[in-house]
């Protein structure tokens, strides 16, 4: 056997116990009916800041909390509990994204039943994480308006493990030229149909609507879970 064929192999092995373990967070999360956002991005994309802002908001009403991948630091466990929700960062050393044995791992001490949502901020990163469920209902890739318009066509695997785009820091759009329409095509031309939404941590301009975005698929899933 080559030495590329044994890579290959172990890979796939890799992924494969990866899904076994993602499959069983699924249930527990169906289980315990709490809904399970993730969050994908090059590294500053702006997901914590998002993130922060999401926690502080959705608190007054719900059971939140966070779990936060990186390869070093605390640094963003430390940001997202200025929102006063529990937040637990995962180290991940030289692993450049969160796998599901991570996760079921980091949630050890608590008890999912009392949760109404868990997010998860993934490794900064628009490769590695593509690949790894993490047993959550809904996937967002993050773009900021300086990355550049053409991150969707040059990171296509990413924004197609992704359920939702959200375009961040709108309120540098003018500053940087960012032109939405080009932008907005490409996320359609590799993901065609998905929903975009475009949102400031800063200015808070877009985030009502993307908040009520995400109470309405969190019911959506818990009226599918009672029918099942
Ligand atoms: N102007 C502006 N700056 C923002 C916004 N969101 C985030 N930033 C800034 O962008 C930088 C990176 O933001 P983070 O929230 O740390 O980004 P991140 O995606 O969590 O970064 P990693 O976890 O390292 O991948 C910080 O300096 C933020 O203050 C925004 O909406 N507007
Ligand atoms: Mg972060």
């Amino acid at each position: 056997m080559s030495p590329k064929t044994r890579m290959i192999e172990v890979r796939e092995n890799i992924l494969k116990q990866n899904d076994i373990a993602a499959r069983a967070l699924r249930q527990r999360f169906q289980d315990a009916e709490v809904f399970v956002v993730s969050m994908v991005s090059s590294p500053g994309a702006g997901k914590t800041a998002l993130l922060e802002k999401i926690l502080t908001v959705l608190r007054t009403q719900f059971r939140v909390a966070a779990l936060v991948g990186d390869l070093a630091t605390e640094n963003d466990a430390v940001r997202l509990a200025r929102s006063h929700a529990p937040v637990k960062q995962i180290i991940t050393g030289t692993v450049c994204h969160l796998e599901a044995a991570m996760v079921e791992k980091a949630l050890e001490e608590w008890k999912l039943n009392q949760l109404d949502f868990l997010f998860i901020e993934n490794v900064g990163n628009l490769v590695c994480p593509s690949s790894y469920d993490l047993g959550e209902d809904l996937r967002l890739v993050l773009m900021s308006v300086s990355e550049g318009e053409d991150k969707p066509l040059k990171y296509p695997t990413i924004f197609n493990s992704a359920d939702v785009a959200l375009i961040t820091k709108m309120d540098l759009a003018a500053a940087v030229e960012f032109d939405s329409v080009t932008a907005n095509g490409n996320i359609q031309t590799v993901r065609p149909g998905m929903a975009v939404f475009e949102v400031s941590a800063k200015s808070d301009s877009g985030m009502e609507e993307f908040l009520t975005f995400l109470q309405s698929r969190r019911t959506v899933r818990a009226t599918a879970t009672t029918r099942e």
